[in-house]
């Protein structure tokens, strides 16, 4: 029965959700070193992979590219709101980056098409008091980065992998990379930018993942654990 799916995937999704926080509290995998990018490509504590996994909380939001929308509001002079047709008629950018995962594997290689987040940045123009931006998921996810950071000439919205459509299990049509950064922050099926003034914790943020998310530092968890008691 459909309701019995349900009920069974929101436990294991619970499951998954709490074993997550637990190893958040018990600080799994972490090495105590610290790497310096430039020179490790593998961040410390990770191991690599050939396959691609797939993590997310267990909902995978229809791909319907009629009813796609991505808003990039909040403050910026320039608000815009793309169709599907519009977000592909941007100039379109190629850039290959690894994957760094917080539960361990790192995957090299990853050649992505879509629209840099520079010229996402040029066209909307954030507001001098802008400081942080969150990505809200048509899954309810949300995760939130540094306007500079989201800046990095490797950050892009993409809609493609390998020169294929970005499977949905992967955040097709359009997910946000951001590779320099463990890749909680690369928010799959994003359907909103938005620019804000004071930094505003994600999903797993508050859930005790690390609010920066260095791999080569090793900030996969943070310490505040009443941030769980927060609303997201
Ligand atoms: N919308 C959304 N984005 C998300 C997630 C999610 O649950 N929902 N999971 C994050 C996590 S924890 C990881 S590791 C990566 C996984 O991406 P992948 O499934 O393509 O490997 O997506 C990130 N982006
Ligand atoms: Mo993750």
């Amino acid at each position: 029965m459909a309701e019995d799916d349900d009920i069974e995937r929101r436990k294991d999704r619970d499951k998954l959700i709490a074993k997550k926080e637990e190893w958040a509290r018990e600080g799994r995998l972490l090495t105590g070193l610290h790497a310096d990018p430039d020179r490790a490509r593998l961040p410390p504590g990770q191991r690599m992979v050939k396959d691609w996994p797939v993590l997310d909380l267990g909902v995978t939001p229809g791909g319907d590219l009629d009813k796609w929308r991505l808003q990039i509001d909040g403050l910026v002079a320039n608000p815009v709101i793309w169709q599907w047709a519009d977000f592909m008629a941007q100039p379109q950018v190629r850039i290959a980056s690894d994957i760094h995962c917080v539960t361990g594997w790192s995957r090299y290689d990853n050649a992505w098409d879509g629209v840099s987040a520079a010229h996402i940045l040029a066209l909307a123009r954030p507001a001098a008091d802008a400081r942080h931006v969150v990505f809200h998921s048509r899954d309810g996810y949300t995760t939130n980065v540094r306007l500079d950071r989201f800046a990095g000439d490797d950050v892009l919205i993409a809609h493609s992998w390998e020169g294929k459509p970005l499977a949905s299990e992967h955040g097709g049509p359009a997910r946000v990379v951001m590779p320099r950064w463990y890749f909680w922050k690369s928010a799959k099926w994003v359907r909103r930018i938005e620019f804000v003034a004071e930094d505003r914790p994600g999903y797993w943020e508050v859930r005790g993942y690390h609010n920066e998310g260095d791999p080569w530092r090793e900030e996969r968890y943070g310490d505040v654990f009443d941030a769980l008691d927060r609303e997201i």
